[in-house]
């Protein structure tokens, strides 16, 4: 950097910098900086140093730009959410791909080719703001659209099942994932007595259980998971007619998930990997995309079903009521700041418009009470909706006035109604068209009761389960016999396995097996006899929807000194048409020296690019520079971790003295191709569209 010195002034590149009396840098305000001021605008000439009583003397209370600068750090933070503290979100818009004025009057919907601007939010659920992207866990899926006939937000989960059917239980089910309260460990993790206690007797949660144990709860990004409103909603057409909804989001890349070792490994060496990972798909220009589809239905065919259609914990299976596209979102721009956007979002569930309602889905209902208590905690006070990300993109009019931080106040004389002030400055009024609950007759007398058709609590884990892959099946008994095996009392391990047998009895064996147990305990008690004959759903299992497309993904490559150029620009040719990403690894960040003497930067040092950020991995070494790498024990892991999460290998010749090191079989399996030259990259990187070599796993 440019720097001219003299004693009490120098330059920094084109910055103007003036020294003071202890030699500390003062940035002057010339050349088109604005002028730095306090909050009360006015001007700053000194913001290093406090104002003193001498040289070394105490510092002044009447420093008024000291206190007022101090005082607003000290309140910057606002209490994170409860649950889903820890999110990500990012602007764009919803296209509506035709009216739907049959099904709902809701105005999103009544044009083709609509824009409709969204913010989207995703999250975890358990752990605290600052904890790690791939906890095992459900994530939120949370939609503000701003309408033209008022916000609308859909506050859905990426699992279409809940582990609760009554709201009342929630502080409960919340209570006990989270850290336990004497210890305040372990953070953003299932894995502890508490939850397990509960869970086991809560039979009510097995669907959702079967779900969090799935790869669902490990995903690859935001961008490769579904979405789901998870409640029934309703939808009323303009004559008033109404019809039950469930809302699907689904990832035009396709779903991905991660193995369980590689999330535990990820959360170490990228946090942020799923943040990090939507930041640099917008960045790129590579915005993600998901179709929003509806499965809407009338009460007959409600009534079709043994389980209820208000029940959180059931789902109605896409080959018995096909999910219809109408429309897609995209999300195409990050906010200019996360505070005021991602963390000052107000979700509501209870923010419908005209055209939508709600059904007595007895979740939704204690929803719809609970969030707005949430907001007036975490924003301070009523007037959350006058934040730019909450406000409405709409015309808004209405009396309500005053409180703390109030922006908007009725102009004029007039904050009541009705009024005989006049049109101009009487303020706005009541419109037939205006929003209107849907007419219900009430049913019953006032009790706090369950109904009898939501007592059924196994046959639709076991429809999921049987629906998975047998590789997807593994993976939930490995996560159970991992999360058990955390649970220190033996009582709550066996409780929870008692209600596996009422699921599968081979994965209650296996999970028995898993944990040591020496003989199965008695099946838990159904309240009802649990079907088993019920369908399998292939659209419950991620790998049955593979997406056949390497696009949206990443590419490692592992290089040293030595490497054959072309090979790379062969690679990286391949991966731009793939609409892939490749990003470069190397022993040092400074990169490496290629056969014909070019020097090659790399994105990341082997330590900080290991292969479980990467989808797919390639270790392109010279003889010498793979004598290098043996001596690296990052570089081993690399490709030890490579072959565990049954990632496809591309690889130069010297490379294998790497695997035998890294304890490889001698035998490679067809997951891996040896790079000889540029012509052999194509049908690695068609291999790749596979995404992960299960056949490996099979073999294990
Ligand atoms: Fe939430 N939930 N929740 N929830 N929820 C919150 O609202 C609550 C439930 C969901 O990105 C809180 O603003 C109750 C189901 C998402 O900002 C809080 C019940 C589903 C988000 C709250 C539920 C969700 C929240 C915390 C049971 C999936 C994050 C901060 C009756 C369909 C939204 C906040 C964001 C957030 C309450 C159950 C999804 C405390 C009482 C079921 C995606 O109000």
């Amino acid at each position: 950097m440019a720097r001219s010195t003299s004693k009490n002034s120098a330059t920094y590149g084109d910055q103007q910098v003036r020294r003071g009396a202890g030699g500390e840098t003062h940035q002057v305000a010339e050349e088109g900086y604005d002028v730095l001021t306090t909050q009360q605008g006015m001007p700053v000439s000194d913001d290093q140093n406090t104002l003193k009583q001498g040289a070394r003397g105490p510092s002044l209370i009447e420093d008024a730009h000291f206190r007022e600068k101090i005082f607003h750090f000290d309140h910057e933070r606002i209490p994170e959410r409860v649950v889903h503290a820890r999110g990500y979100g990012a602007h764009g818009f919803f296209e509506t791909y035709e009216p739907l004025t049959d099904l709902t009057r809701a105005d999103l919907f009544q044009r083709a080719g609509e824009k409709t601007p969204v913010f989207v939010r995703f999250s975890t659920v358990a752990g605290n703001k600052g904890s790690f992207d791939l906890a095992r866990d459900v994530r939120g899926f949370a939609v503000k659209f701003y309408t033209q006939e008022g916000n609308w937000d859909l506050v859905g989960n990426n699992i279409p099942v809940f582990f609760i059917q009554d709201a009342i239980k929630f502080p409960d089910v919340v209570h006990s994932v989270k850290d336990e309260p004497d210890r305040a460990f372990p953070q953003a993790a299932s894995a502890h007595d508490n939850f397990w206690d509960f869970i086991s007797l809560t039979p009510e949660s097995m669907h959702m259980i079967m779900w969090v144990m799935s790869d669902r709860a490990i995903p690859r990004s935001f961008r490769f998971m579904q979405g789901f409103g998870v409640h029934t909603f309703r939808l009323v057409n303009a004559k008033g007619k109404a019809s039950f909804v469930k809302f699907i989001w689904k990832p035009k890349l396709g779903m991905q998930s991660v193995v369980w070792n590689e999330a535990v490994k990820i959360n170490g060496a990228d946090p942020d990997f799923h943040r990090r990972d939507l930041w640099n798909a917008i960045q790129m220009g590579d915005f993600p995309e998901w179709e929003l589809c509806l499965q809407s239905f009338d009460q007959k065919f409600a009534d079709s079903f043994d389980f209820d259609v208000l029940d959180p914990t059931k789902l109605i299976p896409e080959e018995i009521l096909p999910a219809r596209p109408v429309g897609r979102l995209v999300l195409d721009r990050m906010p200019e700041n996360f505070f005021a956007e991602t963390e000052q979002v107000a979700f509501m569930t209870q923010n419908i418009v005209p055209g939508i309602d709600f059904s007595n889905d007895p979740l939704l209902q204690g929803r719809n009470f609970s969030y707005l208590d949430t907001q007036l905690k975490r924003l301070g006070g009523p007037n959350f909706t006058h934040l730019p990300i909450n406000a409405p993109k709409c015309p808004f009019n209405h009396f309500q006035q005053d409180g703390h931080m109030a922006f908007h106040n009725p102009r004029g004389r007039a904050n009541y109604e009705p009024n005989s002030w006049g049109t101009e400055i009487g303020g706005p009024r009541e419109t037939e068209a205006g929003f209107r609950s849907i007419e219900e007759e009430p049913e019953g007398n006032k009790q706090r009761i369950r109904p009898e058709s939501f007592a059924d609590h196994y046959s639709q884990a076991r429809q999921f389960y049987l629906s998975q892959t047998l590789v997807e099946q593994r993976h939930i008994g490995e996560a159970l016999v991992f999360e058990l095996s955390k649970v220190e009392t033996p009582a709550i391990r066996e409780r929870l396995v008692s209600h596996l047998i009422n699921i599968d009895a081979d994965l209650a064996q296996t999970v028995a097996d898993g944990l040591g147990l020496r003989a199965l305990p008695k099946a838990a008690t159904p309240m009802v006899e649990p079907r088993d004959d019920l369908p399998t759903s292939d659209a419950l299992s991620i790998l049955k929807n593979a997406p056949g497309t390497f696009k949206g993904r990443k590419l490692g490559v592992l290089i040293t000194d030595g490497v054959d150029a072309s090979l790379i620009d062969a690679l990286k040719q391949a991966v731009d048409a793939e609409g892939a990403v490749m990003e470069l690894v190397a022993p040092t960040v400074g990169g490496v020296e290629a056969s014909d003497g070019t020097l090659i930067a790399a994105h990341h040092k082997i330590d900080g690019g290991p292969s479980v950020v990467f989808d797919a991995v390639a270790i392109l070494a010279g003889e010498e520079g793979a004598l290098g790498l043996l001596k690296l024990p990052p570089a081993r892991d690399f490709v030890a971790d490579a072959y565990a999460h049954y990632k496809f290998v591309a690889f130069t010749e010297p490379a294998e003295k790497l695997f035998a090191k890294a304890g490889l079989p001698e035998d490679l399996d067809d997951g891996f191709f040896p790079l000889g030259n540029a012509s052999d990259v194509k049908a690695f990187i068609a291999a790749c569209r596979d995404l992960r070599f299960w056949d490996r796993a099979d073999g294990a």
